[in-house]
C-alpha cells in the first residue's frame, strides 16, 4: 500500500495544480456580473447526488470541458454527468485519547479519491453510483477502515422522481446513498475524516410550497478494512420520518424541522447504548440580516439493554446552538455562540439511562475526538474573510461534563474516562484554527489545527496529555 500511496499522491497533486489554472477563468468571481457568455454555475453540495444538472441540456452552455462532463447527452430527454473528488491530506496527531491507550503519533498523509457517475435514463429514473478509495501511510498504531478503505461503492441507488413543477416534487431513492438532516448532529456523511459514510436505505423525499417531508428506513454501511467489501450494518438499524415548513410568518428566513429517529442498537461499545431508541429532534434555523441562527433540541426514550440483560428506561436529551452576527464591515467578521450539552446518567442504580446517543453526528470540530454523551461545549466563534477567497476560522470551547455521575465519551460511543477516576466537572480547553482559500471552483486548500489543553478531571484520571490534531489539505472537485 506505501509503494502505490506516493505516487498517487504526487499524481493527485499534479492534477490539482494542472486544472487549476487551465480553469480558473470559466468561472466568474463572487458577485461580479458576468460580460462574456459564460455562466456562473449553482454551488457544489455536500451531497453530491443531490445536484442537477439539467440546466446544461442546451449545447450552447457545454462549450468548455467542465459542463461537458457534467452533461454528456445519450439520447433525447437522457444524459450521463460525472463528478469527482481527489483530497490529499498531511495530518499530524498527538495524544488523540488524552495520553491513555494506542495513540498514533507524528505525521500520516492520506488521499481521498472520489469518482461518481449520474445516468438519467429518463427524466424520471435516475441511476448514481460512486467509487471512494481512502489510503494512509504513516500511522504508527493500525489505523481503521475510516482512515483505510482502498476501494468501495460508496454509493449505489435507483430514484424515482415525479416530474419538477412549481406544485413541488417527489422522489423515491432505493440503494446504497448518503444521507444528511439538519445541522447533522444525528445522521450525516462524515465528510472530515478520510473515507465517508453511507447508508443502505430506502429514502422517500419531498416539497411541496413551504413544506418539505420524508420518510427512510434502513442501516448504515460497516466500514471494513479491505477491498470491496463493506456491508450492510444489520446490529444498527433505523426507521425515520422528517417534516419542515419556511416559517416567514414568524420570522423572516426562518425554517422549523422536526424530525424523528427509531433506532434499534443490537451491537455498540458501550452497553448503554445497546437497545431501542426514539428520537426526537425540534430545529429552529434561518437568517435574518446579519443574524443567523440555529437551535435544536432533542429527546430521547426508549429501552437500553445494560450488561447484566436488564432493560432500563432511556430518559436522554441534547441542546445546542450554533448561531451568529455577521457586521457589515470590512473582512466581514462573523462572531458566534457554539453551544453543545448531551446529557449523561445521573445515577447508576436508578434502572434509567441518562447518557445520550448522538447516533451518526458529524464531530463538534474537524477531529473526530469527544462525543457528545456526558459533555457540555461551549464557546465563541470568530470567521473572518480578510480576501474574497480567504476564509479564516477561530474557535474556543470549554468542556466540562454535564453530570459528575458520568464519565467521558468519545466520537465512536466508547467511554474513554470512567465517572469513578475523577471528581471534577472541568475536561478542558478546546482551541481551533482553520484556514481555507479556495483558488476557484474546483480547488481549495486549508490548513487545521485543534489543540485541546487537559483540565482537572483528566488530570485527576492520571493520563491528561493535552491533545493537537492539525492538517493541511487541498481538495480538488470537478
Ligand atoms: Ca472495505
Ligand atoms: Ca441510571
Amino acid at each position: 500500500m506505501k509503494m502505490m500511496f506516493n505516487p498517487m499522491l504526487s499524481g493527485a497533486l499534479l492534477a490539482c495544480l494542472i486544472a487549476a489554472p487551465a480553469q480558473a477563468q470559466e468561472t466568474p468571481a463572487k458577485g461580479e456580473k458576468s460580460v462574456s457568455a459564460a455562466p456562473s454555475y449553482p454551488p457544489f453540495q455536500i451531497i453530491v447526488a443531490d445536484e442537477r444538472y439539467d440546466y446544461l441540456s442546451d449545447a450552447d452552455k457545454r462549450t468548455s470541458l467542465w459542463p461537458s462532463l457534467k452533461y454528456i447527452p445519450i439520447t433525447d430527454g437522457s444524459y450521463l454527468s460525472l463528478g469527482g473528488e481527489i483530497r490529499p491530506r498531511v495530518e499530524a496527531r498527538e495524544h488523540m485519547g488524552f495520553g491513555r491507550g494506542a495513540e498514533d503519533s507524528g505525521l500520516n498523509s492520506q488521499l481521498r479519491s472520489r469518482l461518481w457517475a449520474d445516468l438519467h435514463v429518463t427524466p424520471n429514473v435516475r441511476i448514481f453510483a460512486e467509487l471512494q478509495s481512502a489510503f494512509t501511510t504513516g500511522e504508527d498504531v493500525a489505523g481503521p477502515a475510516v482512515d483505510q478503505n482502498p476501494l468501495e461503492v460508496q454509493q449505489a441507488f435507483v430514484e424515482f422522481s415525479t416530474s419538477p413543477s412549481s406544485q413541488g416534487s417527489l422522489a423515491l431513492r432505493l440503494g446504497r446513498q448518503q444521507i444528511m438532516m439538519g445541522k447533522r448532529r444525528l445522521i450525516e456523511p462524515r465528510g472530515a475524516p478520510n473515507y465517508m459514510r453511507a447508508y443502505d436505505a430506502a429514502r422517500l423525499l419531498g416539497h411541496s410550497g413551504k413544506w418539505r417531508f420524508g420518510l427512510m428506513g434502513g442501516a448504515p454501511v460497516r466500514d471494513e478494512l479491505g477491498t470491496l467489501n463493506d456491508s450492510t450494518n444489520d446490529d444498527w438499524t433505523f426507521i425515520a420520518g422528517h417534516v419542515a415548513r419556511k416559517m416567514d410568518e414568524i420570522l423572516p428566513g426562518s425554517d422549523l424541522e422536526l424530525l424523528y429517529i427509531h433506532t434499534n442498537r443490537k451491537i455498540a461499545p458501550m452497553d448503554r447504548f445497546v437497545g431501542k431508541r426514539e428520537t426526537l429532534s425540534a430545529r429552529f434555523s434561518g437568517k435574518n440580516g446579519g443574524l443567523d441562527y440555529d437551535v435544536e433540541l432533542i429527546g430521547q426514550h426508549g429501552k437500553a439493554q445494560t450488561g447484566t440483560g436488564d432493560q432500563q428506561k432511556v430518559r436522554a436529551w441534547y441542546v445546542g446552538t450554533d448561531s451568529g452576527y455577521t457586521f457589515p464591515v470590512a473582512w466581514q467578521p462573523r462572531l458566534g455562540l457554539k453551544v453543545d450539552i448531551g446529557s449523561g446518567d445521573t445515577n447508576p442504580n436508578d434502572n434509567r439511562m441518562g447518557s445520550y446517543d448522538f447516533l451518526w453526528s458529524a464531530s463538534m470540530t474537524w477531529t473526530p475526538e469527544l462525543g457528545y454523551t456526558n459533555l457540555i461545549s461551549a464557546g465563541p466563534t470568530l470567521r473572518v474573510k480578510p480576501m474574497s477567497k480567504l476564509t479564516v476560522d477561530l474557535g474556543s470551547a470549554g468542556l466540562w461534563r454535564t453530570t459528575l455521575k458520568d464519565g467521558l465519551y468519545n466520537l465512536s460511543h466508547r467511554q474513554i474516562r470512567s465517572v469513578a477516576e475523577g471528581r471534577s466537572r472541568y475536561v478542558g480547553l478546546r482551541t481551533t484554527a482553520k484556514v481555507e482559500y479556495q483558488w476557484n471552483r474546483w480547488l481549495l486548500t486549508g490548513l487545521y489545527v485543534n489543540r485541546t489543553f487537559a483540565g482537572d478531571f483528566l488530570k485527576e484520571t492520571g493520563d491528561s496529555k493535552d491533545m493537537l490534531h492539525s492538517a493541511l489539505y487541498t481538495t480538488f472537485r470537478f
